[in-house]
């Protein structure tokens, strides 16, 4: 019999637990003292238990669509349409209806790096954190296109980075934004299971949460009274970027236009595509399937047709996702609106998830996975937008993220991309700049956002008239 308020709480959650498949964590409970019994049952309370006994007892992983897959339509600088556009994409921020919005909730555990990934010395010669970079670009939009309030930067967090995010933008004075620009908010949790789909506790009272993926960062804009405010504010787009790249052109007038203001864009929602290095890279990629614009992740796109050519001999699904897209606020909205929320489906990820073992209560460091962390990818946002635009930019230009410790998509890959990029805009002005026989920059340049947010910003700026092979330039 229930005699405390706690025994009454467990025993009003044990039907919903039971019902879900959760019936190890009642005799766990029972066990624990009062206090630690009200933190877990706290964490079990905030769970969707109907939907973590559909996800766990399904089997399939829900994002496994099926149907004829197609190369995408894209748009890109060169479309006839493009001046008109960019001048529409300018106009839009001159208005001050854009915000910037970044998805820095990752774990970041293939980099290796002990901080949230935004604070990884990023660039090549001054080693400006990821954070700054954005920032930089921020101010560099602002400036040029003189918005009457402040363009604004959300960010989302995790719970696990949250703290640590925040304190570095306080003690970096914001890098220079205005108080009141920088909103932050924290992304939700997913609970990672075993293969019985059975909850694991990473201590006697508190689960194994994961983040519940970028997909995750539209729900945490409403939930946060973000999108309200944005309303309120006038924004009507939102600038959508990962953590990851140095290289991203945030606030792209010409990409938010053709997003906006195109008949082929219902401007909610499009994405920016780079064509991909090999068959092999690890980039979602962007296809058609059933009359609608979608992303088929990399893992999830079966190798004939990662390998298969078109008629150029170019690859046939080349479309790489650099997982940068406009949103429209009412976008946004629609998807998420209580009561109609209109669910991303759910990736199952296959991990190594250290937990408590409930029957010896130590602590496990499995060798092999032995979890499933569930995840929702913004991109399934996609097919849902009534006609989805997407947008062909250049490698070198605009994607060199930082992701692995070494080798491709690293520190060190990115910042010799990033001196490659600063060359071609200098040689674009007439510079003359030393280069390998593989035609790599054989200098370490680093052209700052403030400078030139792309080469026709160099225009008005004097420069070096040649720059030599070893040596190091800020510009
Ligand atoms: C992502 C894309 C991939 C490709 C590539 C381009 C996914 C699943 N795949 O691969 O298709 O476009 O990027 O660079 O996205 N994040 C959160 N919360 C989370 C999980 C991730 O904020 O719960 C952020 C994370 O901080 C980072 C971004 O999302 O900014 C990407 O996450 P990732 O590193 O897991 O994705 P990746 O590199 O496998």
């Amino acid at each position: 019999m229930p005699t405390t308020p706690t025994d009454h709480r467990l025993a009003a959650l044990a039907p919903a637990l039971e019902s879900a498949g959760q019936a190890h964590l009642i005799p766990w409970c029972e066990g624990l003292e009062a206090s630690a019994r009200d933190r877990l049952l706290d964490q079990l309370a905030e769970l969707d238990l109907p939907l973590l006994a559909r996800l766990s007892g399904g089997g399939g992983d829900e994002s496994a669509a099926s149907g004829d897959l197609e190369p995408p339509e894209t748009v890109d600088a060169t479309d006839a349409a493009a001046l008109e556009r960019r001048a529409a994409g300018e106009a839009m921020l001159a208005a001050g209806k854009v915000a910037a919005f970044t998805v820095a909730g990752g774990q970041g555990t293939r980099l290796g790096w002990n901080g949230p990934k935004g604070t990884f010395p990023s660039t090549i010669v001054t080693g400006k954190p990821l954070f700054r970079v954005f920032a930089e670009q921020i101010l560099a939009t602002q400036d040029r296109f003189a918005p009457s309030e402040p363009i604004p930067w959300y960010v989302m967090t995790s719970p696990a980075n949250d703290a640590d995010t925040q304190a570095f933008f306080r003690d970096n004075n914001r890098f220079g934004l205005a108080p009141g620009q920088v909103f932050f908010l924290v992304q939700g949790t997913m609970p990672s299971v075993d293969f019985e789909g059975r909850v694991l506790l990473e201590s006697p009272d508190s689960l194994c949460l994961n983040p519940d993926g970028h997909g995750g960062s539209l729900r945490a804009l409403r939930r946060s009274g973000a999108l309200e405010e944005m309303t309120a504010r006038g924004i009507e787009q939102i600038s959508y970027f990962q953590v990851d790249n140095p290289l991203v052109r945030i606030l792209d007038p010409l990409f938010l236009g053709f997003h906006a203001a195109d008949p082929r864009s219902s401007g909610e929602m499009s994405g920016k595509m780079v064509a991909k290095r090999d068959a092999g890279e690890k980039v979602g990629v962007f296809c058609r399937r059933g009359g609608r614009t979608t992303v088929v992740e990399y893992s999830d796109l079966p190798k004939e047709l990662a390998e298969a050519s078109d008629a150029q001999g170019r690859l046939r699904f080349r479309a790489g996702n650099i997982a940068v897209h406009a949103i429209s606020v009412d976008f946004a909205m629609r998807l998420t609106e209580e009561g109609a929320e209109i669910g991303l489906p759910f990736h199952r990820a296959i991990k190594k998830v250290p937990h408590l073992d409930l029957a010896t209560g130590a602590i496990v460091a499995p060798a092999e996975p032995n979890a499933i962390k569930f995840e929702t990818f913004v991109f399934d946002a996609m097919p849902l937008a009534k006609r989805a635009l997407v947008m062909e930019t250049s490698r070198l230009e605009e994607f060199a993220p930082i992701k692995n410790a070494t080798g491709e998509d690293s520190a060190e890959s990115s910042r010799q991309a990033q001196s490659d990029r600063a060359a071609s805009w200098l040689e674009a002005r007439g510079v003359k700049v030393a280069r390998h026989a593989d035609g790599h920059a054989a200098a370490r340049i680093e052209i700052e956002p403030r400078t030139a947010l792309c080469a026709a910003d160099l225009a008005t700026r004097p420069l070096p008239d040649r720059i030599d092979p070893g040596s190091e330039v800020v510009i």
